[in-house]
């Protein structure tokens, strides 16, 4: 069946693109514009009338990507158009009159895509993820990913294996042909090689999460020191109630802010304090959930006595605009006022600093998807249980247990063929002497 669909965001826009995969990708576009020649790759401009009743629908802009040079690998046509919600639905019921066409389902260019061998699944999600990307370093990550760089790391894996199981399958196979000595010896090496390599990868995992769902940081601190106070003003709109009374937020506020093109969840919370209220204590007991779960805590002190400086918090004096000059001057403690924005920028640099520290080195390949952490834990374990099997005596066995790793790896890029042991066989032995 040729599928089609828009292609750009619902609702009313300058521009719309329609896309339409499959045999009658042509053949529609020829209809609806009455148009009987199009080059491949070429945009052409176009009317587009309805084919029941001839109803000029719009005027824009068509053009034909013949397979297997497209998106989805097939015959694909898009028809950039007004993008007005009548002018839309129009031409969308135009192509539903033309017989074997229908509406995509969700995702089913990218289905074909995958099927038609054009994208590997990492790429898929990471096209998701590039769809999706708020900050600069998301965008850059997902699209190094969707270009193959993780798909590409898999693959490297799966080849080293590959070729293990085929060295070895060769010598179960042809007994008169032998297996060099130097390869056998090298098998071992190579399988801890891999799980180190593999171990690297699963080690990213933090750092992964963080780029995808944010660094978190909790604003902790006794109540009334100015915490939602300071969470209004990163976020430049009041998400938070302030006021004057102690003990005023009990419910954990986040919001996500873009601190050095790196999502960074900001968390206010409960003020810490020996409680009697329920709600109150609710929400201190939430505060500790929150300080146990972010990368930074910034700790917040509106009294210069209780300052202390507990490791991995970053303390800050608060409502420094009520602190006479003289007094402060010889304070380590970074100072601010939520009042007059004093020493605001020196936090956010002081926070961009951390967050940068922790994400500095990212490779292209880090694990971005649960599944892709799982599937490296399922790799290791068995290439760990290859390790206690001797690859000469009991090869089936060893083998067995490389090929488990290699599907699962198959899995993670949706690539799984068992045929290709035997292509790498016939490449590497001449069988047929
Ligand atoms: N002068 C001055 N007052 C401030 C400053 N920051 C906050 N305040 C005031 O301090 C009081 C408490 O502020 P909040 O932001 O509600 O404090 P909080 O830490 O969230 O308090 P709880 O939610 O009760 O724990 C309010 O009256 C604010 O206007 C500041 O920098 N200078
Ligand atoms: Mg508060």
């Amino acid at each position: 069946m040729t599928i089609y669909a828009l292609s750009t965001a619902n609702g009313v826009s300058g521009l719309a693109v329609i896309r339409i995969s499959g045999h009658l990708a042509l053949t529609a576009l020829k209809t609806l514009s009455r148009k009987s020649n199009f080059e491949t790759h070429k945009m052409s401009h176009i009317k587009i009338y309805d084919p029941d009743d001839g109803m000029h629908i719009d005027t824009g802009l068509g053009v034909y990507f013949a397979k297997p040079k497209s998106f989805t690998g097939e015959d694909v046509a898009e028809l950039h158009i007004h993008g007005g919600i009548s002018t839309i639905n129009l031409v969308l019921n135009a192509l539903g009159k033309i017989d074997q066409l229908r509406l995509a389902e969700p995702g089913e260019f990218t289905k074909r895509a995958f099927i038609n061998d054009k994208m590997d699944l990492t790429a898929i999600e990471a096209m998701g993820d590039l769809i999706n990307a708020h900050t600069e370093v998301q965008h850059k990550l997902a699209l190094s990913q969707m270009s193959g760089s993780l798909n590409k790391l898999y693959l490297s894996w799966r080849k080293k294996l590959i070729e293990i199981i085929a060295y070895l399958e060769a010598g179960i196979d042809f007994a008169d042909e032998d297996i060099p000595d130097d390869v056998l010896k090298n098998i071992m090496k190579k399988i801890d090689e891999l799980i180190s390599d593999i171990n690297l990868h699963i080690s990213e995992k933090n750092q992964g999460e963080i780029i995808k769902d944010g660094f978190r940081i909790a604003i902790i601190g006794e109540p009334n020191v100015g915490k939602s106070s300071l969470i209004n003003l990163l976020a430049k709109r009041d998400v938070a109630i302030v006021s004057e009374e102690a003990g005023t937020t009990r419910d954990a506020i986040e919001v996500t802010l873009n601190i050095s093109g790196y999502p960074v969840i900001f968390t206010d919370t409960a003020g810490i304090r020996k409680a009697t209220n329920t709600i109150e204590k609710k929400g201190i007991d939430i505060t500790h959930e929150k300080i146990a779960d972010s990368h930074l805590v910034i700790e917040l002190f509106d009294d210069k006595r209780k300052i202390n400086q507990k490791k991995g918090r970053v303390s800050v004096l608060n409502k420094i605009d009520l602190i006479n000059e003289n007094e402060n001057t010889n304070l380590e403690t970074l100072k601010i006022s939520t009042k007059t924005n004093q020493g605001i920028d020196e936090l956010i640099n002081i926070i961009s600093s951390h967050v940068v520290k922790d994400l500095s080195n990212i490779s292209e390949t880090i694990p971005t998807r649960t599944r892709y952490i799982l599937g490296s834990q399922k790799i290791i374990v068995s290439l760990s249980n290859a390790k206690n099997i001797d690859p000469i005596n009991q090869t089936e066995l060893f083998v067995e247990e490389l090929r488990l790793a290699v599907n699962e790896i198959g899995r993670l890029t949706g690539l799984v063929d068992v045929e290709e042991y035997l292509e790498v066989i016939f490449k590497d032995f001449c069988i047929g002497k």
